[in-house]
């Protein structure tokens, strides 16, 4: 029998590099996505598998949506990765992250828990709730058996995420996991996180079309790894007998200013005479220090991280340099050509009606 998988927020990083897993691995992928003027589906038509999966218009806030989704796409396993990530804009709109990325997760299961029992359940949990404890435990890495300090709307959101997939997997025996996961990067992330933002930036200075990088705070320290393994970490997570939280991380800690000043080293330019300080890119409060311990994922999962440091960034700024370098001989990014699924791929209630 071919699996069904779910996936929300199938048109984001995780979800477009889930996807492809997926399929490689034979399983009929269905994702969710919403409605907006302009389609966004230029990750899955990066990786080639734009007219290989199957999308449902959802909207997170509308529970009788998300019923219907599991009613089209009646999956075995459920990943749940739509969700407002950007840690700053959670500052800006903390309601609607609220709503977003931590009320929709139990919409969600609830969702689940009236219409297929059954399913496996993943949720997208995240180092960012450990908040202020990977600096008062004076930089250790972190597991599962840390407290939680966050310190923004986002990690609260998500730590309400986190508590109420705990809660329905024991209350209802749904085999729900959270995968607490450490920063993940890859050519595919979203223009404002740091990474992405640095490589993009540096890539165009290299090329002569910039000559300046804004950014906010240089001594933040992240645990950065490469998004296509960690997706691997999520579906292994649904593979067990038993449900279980999991820290997915690479065990090295590095800071924004590494970030940049290798980034800027691998096309042969200084640091130091391109980045800027920008107050509008400082956060009310700041994660100061993450760093993941994956100990229990490579025991139970026999999950490793394979991407370090220093290849992470070479992929990230290589691959913005080749995609600049093609700008300019007239070659235009597919997300400047936004492009509609056809309408076999496209399934809504009027299907089952
Ligand atoms: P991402 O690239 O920002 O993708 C987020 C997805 O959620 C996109 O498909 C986005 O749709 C969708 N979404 C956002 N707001 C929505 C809304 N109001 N209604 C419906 N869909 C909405 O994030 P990612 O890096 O792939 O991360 C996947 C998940 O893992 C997220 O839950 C994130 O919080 C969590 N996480 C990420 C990391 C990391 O380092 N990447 C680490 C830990 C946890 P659009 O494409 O239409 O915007
Ligand atoms: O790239 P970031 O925006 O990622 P952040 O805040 O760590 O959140 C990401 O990872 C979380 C896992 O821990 C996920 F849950 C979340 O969804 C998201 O994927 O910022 C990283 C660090 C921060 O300390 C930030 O203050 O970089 C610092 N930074 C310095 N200058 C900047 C900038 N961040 C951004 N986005 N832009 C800057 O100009």
């Amino acid at each position: 029998m071919v699996k069904r998988a779910l996936i929300t927020g199938i048109t984001g990083q995780d979800g477009a590099y889930l996807a492809k897993f997926l399929l490689e691995k034979g399983y009929e992928v269905f994702g969710t996505y919403r409605r907006l003027s302009t389609p966004n589906f230029w990750r899955l038509e990066y990786l080639g598998i734009f007219d290989k999966v199957n999308l449902i218009p959802v909207e997170l806030s509308d529970t009788g949506s998300i019923v219907e989704a599991l009613k089209i796409s009646e999956p075995d396993e459920v990943y749940h990765l739509a969700a407002q990530s950007f840690v700053e804009a959670s500052f800006e709109s903390p309601v609607a992250t609220g709503d977003i990325t931590g009320l929709a997760t139990t919409r969600i299961l609830e969702a689940i828990r009236q219409v297929c029992l059954d399913v496996k359940f993943y949720n997208a949990a995240t180092s960012e709730m450990f908040g202020a404890t990977g600096f008062l435990n004076g930089g250790k890495p972190l597991s599962e058996n840390d407290v939680f300090r966050p310190m923004s709307p986002y990690a609260a959101a998500k730590l309400y995420g986190y508590w109420i997939t705990k809660i329905y997997r024991e209350g209802y025996k749904i085999f729900a996991v959270n995968g607490i996961l450490f920063n993940h990067e890859s050519p595919l992330r979203g223009l404002e996180f740091v990474t992405r933002k640095i490589a993009n930036e540096v890539a165009k200075i290299k090329l002569g079309l910039s000559n300046e990088l804004r950014l906010g705070n240089l001594n933040a320290k992240r645990d950065w790894g490469y998004a296509p393994e960690y997706v691997e970490s999520m579906w292994l997570m649904l593979q067990r007998d038993e449900p279980d939280d999991y820290v997915i991380a690479t065990g090295e800690a590095h800071s924004v200013k590494e970030f940049a000043e290798s980034a800027f080293e691998i096309v042969g330019l200084n640091w130091e005479d391109h980045v800027r300080v920008d107050k509008r890119f400082i956060r009310p409060l700041d994660v100061p220090h993450l760093v993941g311990d994956y100990s229990k994922a490579e025991r139970v999962l026999g999950w490793k991280p394979r991407t370090k440091f220093n290849k992470l960034v070479e992929i990230m700024v290589r691959e913005e340099v080749g995609r600049w370098s093609r700008w300019l001989k007239g070659e235009r990014f597919p997300w400047d050509a936004p492009n509609y699924p056809s309408e076999n791929r496209i399934l809504t209630r009027a299907l089952r009606m």
